[in-house]
Formats: C-alpha cells, sequence, structure tokens
C-alpha cells in the first residue's frame, strides 16, 4: 500500500501514489456516466475546484499536460500565438502539442531567475495587426514556475503581467500545477493567485498525492467550449468518478500539509549545502523541489553521481549537466531527508570517476 520503504523517491512529486484515505474513497465513490455528466463524484470535484479557484466552472482532465493543451486550444485558433517562457513546462515538456494539435504558434521569451517574464518583453512581443504576423492571443505563466527551480509567482506579477496582457487583447493561462505550493509558500488562498487569469490547469496527481488527474477551470462558457475540445482530444471520460473520489480526497486534505514539504525541502537544501562538493541553488521563497549543483571539487559527471545514489536507494532527477533537481511530497518524511543527505555525502567521499 505504500512505498517500498527502502527507496528514498525525490524524483517528483509525480510519482506519490495515492494515500489509504483515497483508495479507501475510490472503492466506495458513486459514479455515473460522465460523458452524459451524470457522474457525481466528478461533478462534486468540478465544483470543488472551481470554488477553490475563485472560477465559474471547473472541469476534469486527464493530467496536467492535457489541461494546458485544451486551454490553448480553446483560447487559440490555428495560426495565433501564445507567448510562454522559454523555461516554462508548455514550451520544453508537453511534446509540441499546442503546434501539433492545434497549429499554434509558440513565441518564448526569457524566463528571469525567479520564474517570471519581464513585462516590458511581453509588451514588446504583442505584435500588430499586419497581415504578416501571427495574432498574439495568449500569454501562459506558470506557478509555481518548474524549471526556475519550484518558485512560487507573486499574486501581484500575476496581477501585472495579466493587466498587462488584458490591455493588448490577449487572454492569459496559468499552468498552476503546483499552485497549492505557490499558496502555502505565500500564505493566500490559491484563489488569489488564480484571480488574474482566464483559465487554470492545477493537478491532483503532484503534490496531492491523487492517482491521476487535473483540473481545468475558467468561466463557464470557457468550460462549455473545454469540454467539447477534451472529447475531440478523445478526453471524454466515463466512470471517472473512482478518479474524482480520490481527487476530493486531495483538495479537503492534502493542501494544508503541503507547507510539510517545503520544511523538508528547506532540509533538504540545508544538509546538502553543508556537503563539500555542493552547492544548492537558494530560492527567497523555495517550495518544495531543490536544485542543486556538483561543485568543481566533486569528481564525477551527473550520470555516474546518479547511478550511485540509486545504488544507494536515492532517486533523483538529471536536470541539466551537473545538476539534480529534488522534489520533497507526502512520501517523505523527515528521517528520509536525512538519509538522502547522508547518501550524498557516501557518494561524495567515495572512488570519483576513473
Ligand atoms: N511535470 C513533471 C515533468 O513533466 C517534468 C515533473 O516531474 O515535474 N505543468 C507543470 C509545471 C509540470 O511540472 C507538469 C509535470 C505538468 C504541467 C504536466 O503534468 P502531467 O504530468 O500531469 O501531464
Amino acid at each position: 500500500m505504500s512505498f517500498d520503504s527502502d527507496v528514498i523517491d525525490l524524483r517528483s512529486d509525480t510519482v506519490t501514489q495515492p494515500t489509504p484515505a483515497m483508495r479507501k474513497a475510490m472503492a466506495e465513490a458513486e459514479v455515473g456516466d460522465d460523458v452524459y455528466g451524470e457522474d457525481p463524484t466528478i461533478n462534486r470535484l468540478e465544483a470543488l475546484a472551481a470554488e477553490r479557484m475563485g472560477k465559474e466552472a471547473g472541469l476534469l482532465i486527464p493530467s496536467g499536460t492535457m489541461g494546458n493543451l485544451v486551454a490553448v486550444l480553446v483560447h487559440c485558433q490555428r495560426g495565433d500565438e501564445a507567448i510562454m517562457g522559454n523555461l516554462g513546462h508548455t514550451f520544453l515538456f508537453e511534446a509540441g502539442g499546442i503546434a501539433a494539435l492545434g497549429g499554434v504558434h509558440t513565441h518564448t521569451l526569457p524566463n528571469q531567475p525567479d520564474g517570471t517574464i519581464e513585462l516590458d518583453a511581453i509588451r514588446a512581443a504583442v505584435r500588430g495587426d499586419d497581415i504578416h504576423f501571427p495574432n498574439s492571443r495568449l500569454l501562459i505563466l506558470e506557478n509555481t514556475h518548474n524549471r526556475c527551480g519550484g518558485i512560487p509567482l507573486s499574486v501581484e506579477y500575476t496581477e501585472m503581467a495579466s493587466e498587462l496582457a488584458h490591455q493588448n487583447g490577449l487572454k492569459v493561462h496559468l499552468d498552476g500545477a503546483r499552485i497549492f505550493n505557490a499558496a502555502a509558500a505565500w500564505g493566500v488562498p490559491a484563489s488569489e493567485l488564480a484571480a488574474p487569469a482566464d483559465s487554470i490547469t492545477f493537478c491532483l496527481s503532484k503534490g496531492l498525492c491523487a492517482p491521476v488527474g487535473s483540473l481545468l477551470c475558467g468561466t463557464q462558457p470557457f468550460i462549455d467550449a473545454a469540454r467539447r475540445v477534451r472529447k475531440q482530444l478523445g478526453g471524454g471520460m466515463r466512470q471517472a468518478g473512482i478518479l474524482a473520489a480520490a481527487g476530493i480526497r486531495a483538495l479537503d486534505e492534502m493542501t494544508e500539509r503541503i507547507k510539510d514539504d517545503h520544511r523538508r525541502a528547506r532540509a533538504l537544501a540545508d544538509g546538502l549545502d553543508r556537503l563539500s562538493g555542493l552547492a544548492v541553488r537558494r530560492a527567497a521563497h523555495p517550495t518544495n523541489m531543490v536544485f542543486v549543483s556538483l561543485t568543481d571539487e566533486a569528481a564525477f559527471d551527473e550520470r555516474t553521481f546518479g547511478a550511485r545514489l540509486r545504488e544507494l536507494g536515492v532517486l533523483v532527477g538529471v536536470v541539466s549537466e551537473r545538476t539534480f533537481r529534488l522534489v520533497t511530497h507526502y512520501w517523505i518524511d523527515d528521517d528520509a531527508v536525512q538519509q538522502a543527505v547522508a547518501r550524498f555525502g557516501e557518494v561524495l567521499s567515495g572512488e570519483p570517476i576513473a
């Protein structure tokens, strides 16, 4: 029912497994055919999600990737342009879906180290009315910003960027896969962070531990259109109330405890920072991610280092040359944090690569 307790899996919070309470709720879920709108558990989850995001309506989507894709396909027509960060998940890790399936043109702007995109850059990127240009239609923001270190965007920045986008006729989609991490970091309700955006995707299956599912939220007409696009993509589901039941548990029981993951990520960062051979990227408002690099003192390449850690039962993500991402989550307790630090130390003190 739980993780292999010998393995400390820090690759992602997507590896979380459903809690015993979720498994029970899934077994007992009342279900119906959701394509007919008749799954009472999904209907409850969608209403709850919309309420938590401060939006009119919500839609259960199989994944965060599909949530962002559906949002882009509703906001944009073929040949329209979506402006987004060059380190954004939609640009880097969604298999080019918006281009492949929507004919949507991507316009990337540099993400700053804090996950923001400079307002002047957004202003300058919006195209004028000229038949040579694609129509600028959408701005995509990401909160927390994964590749920038799990950094939370502030309410103030989200408001300023969204206001600018709206003044220029653009809609705003927020990839809020980890919006509850951002909310915990700032000590504000998620709805405040979502308020400036026209639509938001958030995930149940990351720090909130549900096995599957993301929610797309927005106005009622937006969600009506999104329901149709989800169907076009083959994402209309039937008795998925089984999944929604876990999602309701996730929203009811798992958002408050996210701050424990942040505390443990800080402890992990502190422990790793004390080891010579490692440099931790520090953020002003850290959440559940630790990005750590091998310094010149460590005579390892990242693949060998990662493989040695794996032999000791610690799994980490390699994000770039000599840099790892470690993510804390429900299944990582205080002891796992101490163990992980100790095993990093063990690898560092071992034989370097030949
Ligand atoms: N991110 C995954 C990997 O794809 C990198 C991870 O392990 O962090 N938006 C953001 C900001 C994400 O981090 C992710 C998943 C998604 C969207 C996509 O969610 P899923 O995996 O449900 O499609």
